[in-house]
């Protein structure tokens, strides 16, 4: 967590921003704009943005969503919606595995908030966020091997269930009632 936290994400970071430096134009504010308005991004540093910003954007909602000890399943309104598109929690928590484990290659596994206002679960490439899809990611779980190889090895299975065992509950449910209000 260490090495991808200080070095992975750091990577990201140190690249998005020598690739907007001395950039006019952009779209204004923050991370979130530049996810959303790729298209308006010069076509020169676009994949370096859609890339790293990406990749920026996705590491900073991973750390905040893990938490050894941290509410160990979802409440409250969230919890209601779970249940109400997915059936269960469990049949929610198997479909979101099941993204992550049948990504191919590198790539995230997403619960988000689509315009709608409607929970989604899917699986993004490489670092492509869901706010480029105008999606609202919830719980984003990172399977790129770097994220489980030092541990796991090969067995990305074995990580995901531990990565759902520290799952914050508590900060997907706020993402969600902020989102929702
Ligand atoms: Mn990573």
């Amino acid at each position: 967590m260490e090495i991808h936290h200080d070095k992975h994400h750091a990577t990201y970071v140190a690249n998005l921003n020598k690739a907007i430096e001395n950039q006019s134009g952009l779209p204004e504010g923050n991370i979130e704009e530049l996810l959303k308005n790729l298209e308006t991004i010069p076509e020169a540093i676009r994949t370096a943005v859609r890339n790293n910003g990406g990749g920026h954007a996705n590491h900073t909602l991973y750390w905040e969503i893990l938490m050894p000890g941290g509410s160990k399943s979802p409440t409250g309104s969230l919890e209601k919606a779970l249940q109400s598109e997915f059936g269960t929690l469990d049949k929610f928590t198997e479909q979101f595995s099941s993204a992550g484990l049948t990504r191919f290659g590198s790539g995230w596994a997403w619960l988000a908030l689509d315009p709608m206002k409607k929970l989604k679960v899917y699986s993004t490439a490489n670092q492509d966020s869901p706010i480029s899809q105008a999606d609202m990611p919830l719980l984003g779980m990172d399977v790129w091997e770097h994220a489980y190889y030092l541990k796991y090895q090969n067995r990305r299975a074995d990580y995901i269930k531990a990565f759902m065992s520290v799952v914050n509950w508590d900060v997907v449910s706020k993402l969600y009632e902020a989102a929702m209000s």
